[in-house]
Formats: C-alpha cells, sequence, structure tokens
C-alpha cells in the first residue's frame, strides 16, 4: 500500500502534499508528511525487530500521558511535553497494521533541530538535562505496566552469548578479517556481567529508562538550544540508569562519526564527559542510589562496548539487525565503538573524578 493510502486511515480529511524520508536511525522508517493542513511523522515500523507492536504502543500511550500529566501538573504545556500520536480511524488505536506492516504517525515538531555528530559542547550539556529530565519523569512510573519490548535488551552477558554463536556459526565466511575485534571483545568477557549481576542481585535498581539515548534521539529548540522532546520510545522499559548515561556518553562524547572510518579521528573527549554529566546529575542526581553513582564511569564502557559487539555480531551475521549503507558498514561502527571503549578505559580515574564533581 502507498504511504498516501496509509495516511488516510489516520487523516481521512487531509489532503497529502508531499512526503520525504528523514533522519538516520537504524531501525524504522522515518517520513516527514505534509498534508494541506499540518505536518507529521509517520513511521513504519521495524517489525522484524518490534514482533509485540500492541505491546510497544501500548507501553508508548502509557508512558506519553504520564509524561503530559506531570507537565501539566508543573503548568506546562503537555503538548510540548512528548510526541503527540495520532489515533487511527480504522482501529482505533496508536497505529494501523497494512499489509503485514505496522504504521504510526505523530505530529512533526517544527521548532527543533537534531544532532547526528557532536559539536558544540552546550548541546551535550542540554542532552544531559533533558535525558536526566526524563529519568525524573518515569522514576514514578509502574515498571509493571510495560511489556519488554525487545528481551534482555541491555543485557550484556546474553549480548556476549549472541556474539559467540554468531563466531560459531561464521554464516558469511567473515571471521578472518575481523580476529582483532574478536580479541577485543573476547578480553572483555569478564567486564560483561557487572550490571547484569548487581541487577540480579538488587544492588543495582530496576528503572524505567528510555534505553536507547542516542544523541539524535532527542530534539533540541532551536531558538533556545534547551530540550525539546525525547523521541523514539520504542524501548522505554524497565532497565537502568546507568544504561541511558552510558549510551548517551557512547554516542555524544566523541566529535566523530558513529560509522567514522578513519580511526584517528575518533575521540572521546572528556570536556564533553563533563557536560553532559553535568547536565544529566543536575536533573535527575538526587533519585540515583549511591551504587548507581559508584558504577557510572563503568557505564559508559559498557554501553559502548556491548553496541560495539552489537554491531560485530550484526557484521558476522551478514546484516540483518542494523540498516547498512555500505559495505562492512557494521564493522566500521563496531571500530569506532571499541577505539572509544579503548579510550575510555584509561580515563576511568578522571570520569570518577567528573562524576564526583557533580553527584548529590
Ligand atoms: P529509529 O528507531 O529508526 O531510530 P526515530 O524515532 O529515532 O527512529 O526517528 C529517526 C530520526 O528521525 C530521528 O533520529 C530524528 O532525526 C528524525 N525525527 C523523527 N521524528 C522527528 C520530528 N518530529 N522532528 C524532527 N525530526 C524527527
Ligand atoms: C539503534 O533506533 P536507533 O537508530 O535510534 C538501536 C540502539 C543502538 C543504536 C546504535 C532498537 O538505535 O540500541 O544503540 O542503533 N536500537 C535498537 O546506533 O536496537
Ligand atoms: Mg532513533
Amino acid at each position: 500500500m502507498e504511504i498516501v493510502d496509509v495516511v488516510k486511515t489516520f487523516l481521512p480529511n487531509e489532503r497529502v502534499i508531499s512526503y520525504e524520508p528523514i533522519g538516520n536511525g537504524h531501525i524504522n522508517s522515518t517520513f516527514m508528511i505534509v498534508t494541506d493542513k499540518n505536518k507529521y511523522s509517520m513511521q513504519k515500523i521495524n517489525t522484524n525487530i518490534f514482533f509485540n507492536v500492541e505491546g510497544l504502543m501500548s507501553n508508548i500511550d502509557k508512558v506519553t500521558e504520564h509524561i503530559k500529566k506531570k507537565a501539566i501538573a508543573r503548568g506546562e504545556d503537555p503538548h510540548r511535553a512528548t510526541l503527540n500520536f495520532l489515533p487511527n480511524v480504522e482501529t482505533g488505536k496508536t497505529y494501523v497494521l497494512v499489509d503485514d506492516q505496522a504504521y504510526r504517525m505523530y505530529e512533526y515538531i517544527d521548532y527543533v533541530f537534531t544532532i547526528e555528530k557532536m559539536e558544540k559542547p552546550e548541546n551535550f550539556y542540554s542532552a544531559g538535562l533533558g535525558f536526566g529530565a526524563f529519568a525524573k519523569e518515569l522514576s514514578d512510573f509502574d515498571a509493571g505496566q510495560l511489556v519488554e519490548t525487545i528481551v534482555n535488551f541491555h543485557n550484556t552477558s546474553s549480548r556476549y552469548r549472541d556474539f559467540k554463536k554468531a563466531i560459531e556459526f561464521n554464516y558469511n565466511n567473515r571471521l578472518d578479517d575481523i580476529k582483532k575485534e574478536v580479541k577485543f571483545v573476547k578480553d572483555r568477557k569478564y567486564f560483561m556481567s557487572l550490571f547484569v549481576n548487581k541487577l540480579e542481585n538488587g544492588d543495582l535498581p530496576l528503572r524505567v529508562t528510555h534505553n536507547d539515548t542516542k544523541i539524535n534521539n532527542i530534539l533540541f529548540d532551536k531558538e533556545t538550544g534547551a530540550p525539546a522532546t525525547v523521541i523514539d520510545l520504542d524501548t522505554v522499559m524497565p532497565g537502568s540508569y546507568l544504561y541511558d548515561f552510558g549510551d548517551a556518553i557512547r554516542s555524544g562524547a566523541t566529535h566523530a562519526a558513529e560509522d567514522e572510518r578513519d580511526l584517528s579521528i575518533v575521540d572521546f573527549d572528556l570536556g564533553l564527559y563533563e557536560q553532559f554529566t553535568k547536565g544529566y546529575l543536575e536533573a535527575c542526581g538526587d533519585s540515583l542510589t549511591p551504587m548507581e553513582i559508584k558504577m557510572l564511569p563503568y557505564a559508559s564502557i559498557m554501553l559502548t562496548l556491548e553496541c560495539g559487539m552489537r554491531f560485530l555480531t550484526d557484521h558476522l551475521n551478514g546484516d540483518t539487525y542494523f540498516k547498512v549503507h555500505r559495505e562492512n558498514h557494521n564493522l566500521d561502527r563496531a571500530r569506532t565503538q571499541f577505539k572509544l571503549v579503548d579510550e575510555m578505559e584509561h580515563h576511568i580515574d578522571d570520569m570518577t573524578a567528573i562524576i564526583n564533581k557533580y553527584a548529590k
């Protein structure tokens, strides 16, 4: 079915004037739709990855409603607080299934900009404030209301097992060329279970978190640079603050793109690290337990290592998960992540000092 026909099932009284693909997400397909009345984002949800669309959209409905209620209580505009999904006129839900594909629509946010690669430190401070505020808003949300949209999403031990399986099968005969990268991961085998064990034995609390706090998953106000809206809510589910902090650092505390081929320019920048940490802890530092604070310096290493390992696993599996746009794209991505891990490991004391400076 054509995009235009799908739009009609949400907006029977509007006429589509144009549509174009937007964004650089690795999972869903996103379009900006212009009608005779308004602008919208439409997404085709990747159902190879998100099997339970009903559960996923029910999570998003509950979370966005919770965020809106909080905004109202603060005397703020609920409409600006989060994404505004449209009900589908045929299903009455916030999604529709057409020819086995799942679609959703939300109002396009015009007054914002996005960042793919960090250039201005103040934007990263702002991202810290935004993701920290998001954590705070969900701190009283009952995790039992949410389904796990991807099981074991940040269970790094389970991700390591997937990586070992990919090596064992070596379906695409890519193993010979990546011995160095495989060794890098295997050398860190014992690190993988650090958070998993602490979550299992209760040393770390389970939280409701975003779980995909990449820098292009937050929108910034064009006029003020302030955090506007956290987007890409597909993985909001029980998790840990360490995941959100770590993943944001992974993607934003560097000047290089995630798929940069020239590793000499892939840097871990402590100045950027400090900016995000300052914003994040300013916004939600008082919600963190002493153990969470103690583990924060390891969060960026864990999440960057995990992400690199996921890219490498996908490379071995023949690029079936993340969208790729060139040969060895996932391998290039894995290499940037391992370069960052290596640099972060050398700065653990500096990261600890920065966290202690801003911890409440
Ligand atoms: P994915 O799961 O594929 O990452 P996202 O929900 O993150 O999907 O959307 C992909 C990209 O589209 C985002 O990184 C962002 O750049 C862009 N985008 C999505 N919605 C909006 C919007 N309302 N305004 C501006 N940009 C948007
Ligand atoms: C994916 O959907 P997107 O592009 O924002 C992935 C994240 C990875 C990220 C790496 C559901 O995020 O977990 O960290 O790519 N999302 C999913 O860039 O797997
Ligand atoms: Mg995204």
